[in-house]
């Protein structure tokens, strides 16, 4: 293939500019220059309520144009895919409305804030795939290089039968308790607290690794700080800006217990109360045949234990997952020079670049985001029956 600038052009508008508009417009920006893409992204606009702000993205964050109408992306020739980085309270709006229109879609995590949105999202992306618009949900751990060699080893059988997955996503950032209201906390906009925001991942996490769903929950939520100040910033949450106190109405923290569809027994911690983890991404299988250990905060590196080995010398076996025959290797830095948080959503960018001009269904599908958005349901509604067990439509294994 020849220059990425004799590419067909994939002009990208996205929806949204904050922390996740910030790391996939990075991206859209990196992607074509450490991998040759089939098609050549153009970061063609930006969309956000506020004129001033969205004009200053738009000019920090590399896109061409920037508009307060985030319909104006579903009417130019131009866009060709639609990327969702808003709060969840506006996914299915937006990608529905995108797919409709003829738009590829990435939408961030979760899919939705609720069953219903998911399950009217998924039925626009299986109307829209009859035409040839795809659709992807953004769990972007699931490209972390050692996720995938993960992924790989399980299917591979290294690790047998799963009898164990044992995850944890365990944040800090509103342990204090005068951290101010922000639109995470607000159900409304949220539709649940840790459990949808970081839970999402874990379970995705869970079901990609493993390659199989879990078929039944049993879960508890608490939320430990009930009122918090009002933010000085915006009285877009209620309440005068920087007076008082207002109401958090979604969960702190998730602890949930899980049985997965190959038999094995999941167990599951999502809280933002955990002081001194900032963004600690855990997870661990047992199999029949050895195990395999991830912690983001050494994201480069995957812990394996092979059960044939001799006891005298068995031991974890410590990955460093930067060779070039390593997914996603070669592309960036010499072996043993690491990658960062920011580099799966350059992945998640080439993945779904390649899918889209082969014409294949991305992955994460939006059938895999209603997947977790059920998982997320049955959590909420065995908590709200104190914690009773909530099976779960027994499904496919994952793809
Ligand atoms: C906040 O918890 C957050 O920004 C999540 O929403 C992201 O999905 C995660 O990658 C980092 O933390």
């Amino acid at each position: 293939m020849g220059p990425q600038e004799e590419r067909p052009e994939l002009g990208v508008g996205m929806v949204g500019y904050a922390f996740m508009g910030a790391a996939h417009s990075q991206a859209w920006r990196t992607a074509p220059r450490f991998f040759d893409l089939p098609l050549a992204p153009r970061m063609r606009v930006v969309a956000g309520r506020d004129a001033a702000a969205v004009e200053a993205a738009a000019s920090r964050l590399g896109w061409d144009a920037a508009t307060t109408r985030w319909r104006d992306l579903l009417e130019r020739d131009d866009v060709g895919l639609v990327d969702v980085c808003t709060p969840g309270d506006t996914h299915a709006e937006i990608a529905i409305a995108a797919l409709d229109a003829g738009k590829h879609v990435l939408c961030e995590k979760p899919l939705a804030n609720s069953v219903t949105e998911a399950e009217a999202m998924v039925a626009a992306a299986d109307s829209a795939a009859e035409r040839g618009v795809l659709a992807m949900v953004g769990f972007t751990y699931r490209r972390v290089p050692a996720v995938q060699l993960a992924r790989r080893l399980v299917e591979a059988g290294r690790v047998g039968q799963v009898r164990h997955v044992r995850a944890q996503y365990l944040q800090d950032w509103i342990a204090d308790p005068q951290v101010p209201l922000s639109w995470r906390l607000d159900k409304a906009k949220a539709g649940s607290g840790a459990l949808g925001d970081i839970g999402a991942h874990v379970v995705d996490l869970a079901q990609f690794v493993t390659g199989e769903r879990l078929v039944g929950v049993n879960g508890m939520l608490e939320t430990f700080v009930r009122e918090r100040p009002y933010p000085a910033s915006s009285s877009a949450l209620g309440g005068a800006a920087g007076e008082g106190t207002g109401p958090v109405t979604v969960d702190d923290a998730a602890v949930f217990l899980g049985r997965l569809s190959g038999g094995g027994l999941a167990s599951f911690e999502a809280t933002r109360f955990a002081w001194g983890r900032k963004n600690a991404i855990r997870l661990e299988v047992n199999g029949s045949a050895g195990s395999l250990a991830f912690d983001f905060e050494d994201m480069n590196l995957l812990h394996y234990f092979d059960a044939s080995e001799d006891p005298a010398t068995a031991g974890f076996r410590r990955i460093v997952v930067t060779e070039p025959g390593h997914p996603y290797g070669g592309h960036w830095w010499p072996a043993g020079h690491g990658l960062g948080y920011e580099h799966a959503f350059t992945h998640q960018v080439v993945d779904l670049v390649g899918d889209l001009a082969a014409g294949r269904q991305p992955e994460p599908s939006f059938a895999d985001g209603l997947a977790v958005q059920r998982v997320l349901d049955a959590v909420e509604r065995s908590a709200a029956d104190q914690g009773c067990w909530v099976d779960l439509p027994a499904a496919a294994t994952a793809g």
